[in-house]
């Protein structure tokens, strides 16, 4: 059992977030996964060597070099690839990849990691929609294109959030409104070691106190806190090891340094919040992963958990405009 003790509790409540060591033991329970990552990147460089967009599959080098060498030769994101997660865009390219693995569905369902959010946010548990792996090559090893963003191999501009620093925001201000009151957790963890160097996180302290603070939303509709309204005095970098776990409050603020090392960072961001209440990305499929009230509810089936996100990509390449994703716009006057 992982359980948060009491202690751990009053601690998350007051910071807003909370570092539980060793939750994971690396060796064992992220074997499957990484083996997955192998195969995708496996798959990718051959298709993009068959077409002539790099030279070499670069067999001999390890995972990290790899995405390393990829970004620095072709200067585009392949996040998509890795991610077991769509952006909720209509008209998506009806191809567009993930990486939906049963690995990663024992992951985000793993029982020793429900417990824990159970201490936090009670017995009934969704995992939400928003969720994400970060692969993210030293920063140096990203190439901006001159519209001042990378394009990713989907050929639609993006922000750098998920593989280059991740500006200041609070997660309940990149939600829609009206999951405002849900109790949404976050659980950010390094697949391996994440230092100060390669880019790991950093919150302020206490911030989940002081309410949503304005977002503004750049070129691309990156969302980040005013400026003017964070104080980086405050930021507290987090370096953790591969096997801990981060829990944030929905309204901490938090961002991630830049990767100034020379290898990957690498993490999975997980969300969960209580059954019933709004995910605040109503057309992104969740699912019950602990349910003690109704056991027979929680979903075990790793299979119908990947054909839930490929009948969502199917949708969103079929419709043609969504409702925002979030409340946010550039004219606010804290954004000017
Ligand atoms: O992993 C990162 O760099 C950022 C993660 C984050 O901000 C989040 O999960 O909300």
């Amino acid at each position: 059992m992982a359980q948060l003790t009491p202690y751990q509790l009053s601690e998350f409540e007051d910071q807003g977030y909370l570092v539980v060591p060793g939750l994971f033991d690396p060796a064992r329970e992220f074997a499957a996964v990484f083996r997955d990552y192998e195969a995708v990147l496996d798959g990718l460089l051959e298709d993009l060597r068959a077409v002539g967009e790099i030279p070499s599959t670069w067999r001999d080098l390890d995972f990290a070099e790899r995405v390393i060498r990829l970004h620095r030769e072709t200067g585009k994101i392949y996040h998509q690839y890795f991610d077991f997660a769509v952006p909720p865009r209509a008209g998506l390219p009806p191809d567009t990849p993930m990486c939906l693995s049963p690995a990663i569905f024992a992951l985000i369902s793993h029982p020793g990691l429900l417990d824990a959010v159970e201490s936090a946010i009670g017995p009934e548990i969704t995992s939400n929609p928003v969720q994400h792996v970060r692969i993210k090559p030293p920063q140096d090893a990203l190439s901006f294109r001159s519209s001042g963003h990378l394009d990713d191999s989907l050929g639609v501009p993006t922000g750098t959030g998920l593989v280059g620093r991740t500006p200041w925001h609070q997660d309940n201000g990149v939600v829609t409104a009206d999951a405002d009151a849900t109790d949404l957790l976050t659980v950010w963890f390094p697949l391996t070691d994440a230092t100060v160097e390669q880019g790991c996180l950093a919150v302020i302290p206490g911030s989940h106190r002081g309410g949503l603070l304005t977002h503004c939303p750049d070129k691309v509709g990156e969302l980040s806190i005013a400026s003017r309204l964070i104080d980086e005095a405050q930021a507290l970098p987090l370096p953790m090891a591969a096997g801990d776990v981060l829990f944030l409050h929905r309204r901490t603020c938090h961002s991630s340094l830049p990767n100034t090392s020379d290898t990957v960072r690498w993490s999975f961001d997980l969300r969960y919040h209580p059954t019933g209440q709004a995910s605040g990305r109503e057309w992104l499929p969740g699912c019950v992963v602990r349910s003690r009230s109704d056991p027979d509810s929680e979903l075990h089936d790793a299979a119908r958990w990947a054909r839930a996100w490929v009948e969502t990509r199917d949708t969103l390449a079929r419709t043609s405009s969504l409702p925002p994703a979030n409340r946010w716009s550039a004219d606010a006057a804290e954004c000017a």
